[in-house]
């Protein structure tokens, strides 16, 4: 089995760990082995005091790796902040950002991989050699695509990085638009294309539609490569019942003009991009299911919210159940 998964940070990586978990649980009952393959969202990413923070591409590598907090669902577990707070007092940086003490040895250590002429994807797995993720992490592309908000705040429009936009403003901020800087130039990164083309099952897992998922998808060649995919492409909603399950990513969607419910997202990456072919939504949103297999899209209803390891495994079951139901 080969699984390609198309993720952002805290939500993405939560299901991946669930995924990776059922499958090596399987695997041990006598199933042949799987290898899970992660194409992470790179437009969060920045530069902050000399170093490239790469905060989804971290929160994978340290949700799978166990070296997450798990109460924030990013950055590392036993943390501090005393050169965040030091740098600070010298009136740099972003206040309202912490870098992490040990966070900072990650930027640190890919940065310095980077100075040296490595690409993104190739120090990514420098960092997972000691973290052992058990999936491959790859950034959607090697080249700096850094997604933007356009805010009107009565003053009149500029842009700010999207960051900013979600931590210091908690996405309360009017937002008129999201810009991808450098995406016009930018290419998958080195295996992405052949993630998508050889898998046998690809998911959309419960991640942001809008600045994780339709960031990567925004990269060229990315949602072509998914609609001439072999593989069934299964998605599982982010929305409850009209809600964002731990977040704000209604504000996002409220800025592309989709509605926040698990039927319009799933009409979105239909007319949008025309890759979807399974959907999974809440008991709560069990209504959607006739409106989407009526609109070409196989929904099921089952629970999704993600409370613990075993709710997380059967969702996960269920993803790879209508995988199988699509292939
Ligand atoms: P981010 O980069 O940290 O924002 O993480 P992602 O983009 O991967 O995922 C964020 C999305 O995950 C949010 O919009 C939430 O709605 C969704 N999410 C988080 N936990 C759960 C859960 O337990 N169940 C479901 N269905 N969605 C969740
Ligand atoms: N999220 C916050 O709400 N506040 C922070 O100070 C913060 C710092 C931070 C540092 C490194 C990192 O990898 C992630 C960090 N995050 C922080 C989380 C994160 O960047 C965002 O919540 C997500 O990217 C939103 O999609
Ligand atoms: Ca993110």
């Amino acid at each position: 089995h080969r699984i390609t998964v198309l993720s952002g940070g805290v939500g993405g990586a939560r299901f991946t760990r669930s995924l990776r978990e059922l499958l090596r649980r399987e695997h041990a009952g006598g199933t042949a082995p799987s290898e899970i393959t992660v194409v992470v969202n790179t437009g969060d990413d920045m530069w902050l005091h000399g170093v490239r923070v790469c905060p989804d591409l971290d929160t994978q590598m340290y949700t799978l790796g166990g070296a997450v907090s798990e109460e924030q669902g990013w950055g590392r577990r036993d943390e501090s902040s005393r050169t965040s707070a030091d740098l600070a007092a010298y009136g740099l940086g972003w206040e309202w950002f912490t870098l992490g003490d040990l966070d900072l040895a990650t930027h640190l250590a890919r940065t310095e991989l980077l100075a040296a002429g490595l690409p993104l994807s190739t120090v990514t797995e420098r960092l997972c050699a000691r973290w052992r993720p058990g999936v491959r992490l790859l950034p959607m592309s090697d080249q700096e695509v850094e997604t933007h908000v356009v805010v009107d705040d009565g003053d009149g429009r500029r842009s700010i990085h999207f960051e900013e936009w979600w931590v210091r403003h908690r996405a309360a901020l009017p937002a008129v638009r999201f810009e991808q800087s450098g995406v016009a130039e930018a290419r998958p990164a080195a295996g992405v294309l052949e993630a998508i083309a050889d898998a046998d099952l690809i998911i959309v897992p419960p991640s942001n539609p809008v600045v994780s998922v339709g960031t990567i998808l925004g990269v060229p060649g990315i949602a072509d490569a998914l609609r001439a995919a072999t593989a069934p492409i299964v998605g599982v909603s982010p929305v409850i019942a009209g809600q964002a399950v731990r977040g704000m990513a209604e504000s996002c969607l409220r800025t592309i003009g989709v509605e926040a419910s698990a039927t319009a997202i799933a009409r979105h990456y239909q007319d949008e991009y025309g890759i979807l072919d399974g959907w999974l939504v809440d008991l709560a949103d069990g209504d959607a299911v006739a409106e989407l297999t009526a609109a070409g899209v196989a929904a099921r209803a089952v629970p999704l919210w993600m409370s613990d390891a075993a709710t997380g495994e059967a969702l996960a079951a269920e993803v790879l159940a209508l995988g199988a139901q699509l292939a």
